[in-house]
């Protein structure tokens, strides 16, 4: 039987590479996200479905748990993001408030919507945290505290899953190039956003995540991969990035 996975902000960067590898690897991918039109043409590309779901919405979340229906093999929660990298002198809540909401309420959200479907299915779920779960830096105070919320709701639904067949994985990305990341986190500053990257040898890039949510997904069902951190060779820590000059 084909294999089900759900992408959630399948619209660019990880989530798109994770959808597409994933497709690759014999899943039936449904791609959720805001932009019905990009979901829409990666769904064509690779034979999948586009479902339209802004996952801070529980409307939008329930409609999207009632397309799924009984049964999901593999959920990918990767909506999220930075927004600002102020210090927490100066820092913008409203922007915490839209972290927050992505990637804590609604992976949260998601994930709690489509239990039953993974349950049936004997499924897996794999959060996309990041390496800002791991330490604070300056100017991620918010991102850090959000992806560190993230974290714990793999944490505790592993241990509230134990006993049932639900994998429930963490995949925490450093430093990956993508064409979004950075320009939203800078509020579409392209300068600045470049700059994160600027003088690193080979930073990550989406296919490298999606790699690593492959390689996940496809353990044998009694191994559960608990968490992954995937830096480039050049970040040995968040702050601590090789450049050439
Ligand atoms: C991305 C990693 O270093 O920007 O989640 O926090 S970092």
């Amino acid at each position: 039987m084909t294999k089900t996975a759900l992408v959630t902000g399948a619209g660019s960067g990880i989530g798109a590479a994770s959808a597409r590898r994933l497709s690759a690897e014999g899943y039936k991918v449904i791609c959720a996200g805001r932009r019905f039109e990009r979901l829409h043409d990666l769904a064509a590309e690779i034979d999948g479905v586009a479902v339209a779901c802004d996952v801070t919405e529980p409307d939008d979340v329930a409609m999207l748990a009632e397309y799924v229906g009984d049964r999901l093999d593999l959920l990918v929660n990767n909506a999220g993001g930075a927004v600002g990298s102020e210090p927490l002198a100066s820092a913008d809540f409203d922007a915490w408030v839209t972290m927050f909401n992505t990637n804590v309420l609604g992976a949260g959200r998601v994930t709690s919507a489509l239990l039953p479907a993974l349950k049936a299915a004997a499924g897996t779920v794999i959060f996309i945290t990041s390496t800002a779960a791991d330490a604070a830096y300056e100017g991620g105070s918010g991102y850090n505290a959000a992806k560190a919320g993230e974290r714990m709701l793999a944490g505790a639904l592993r241990l509230e899953l134990c006993g049932e067949q639900v994998r429930v994985c963490e995949i925490a990305p450093g430093m990956v190039h993508t064409e979004e990341f950075s320009l939203v986190r800078f509020h579409g500053d392209q300068a600045k956003a470049d700059a994160v990257y600027a003088g690193v040898p080979d930073p990550l890039l989406a296919d490298d995540i999606a790699d690593a949510v492959a390689w996940v997904a496809t353990r044998p069902a009694h191994v559960n991969i608990d968490r992954i951190v995937v830096r480039p060779v050049a970040q040995a820590a968040n702050h601590k990035v090789f450049r050439t000059p």
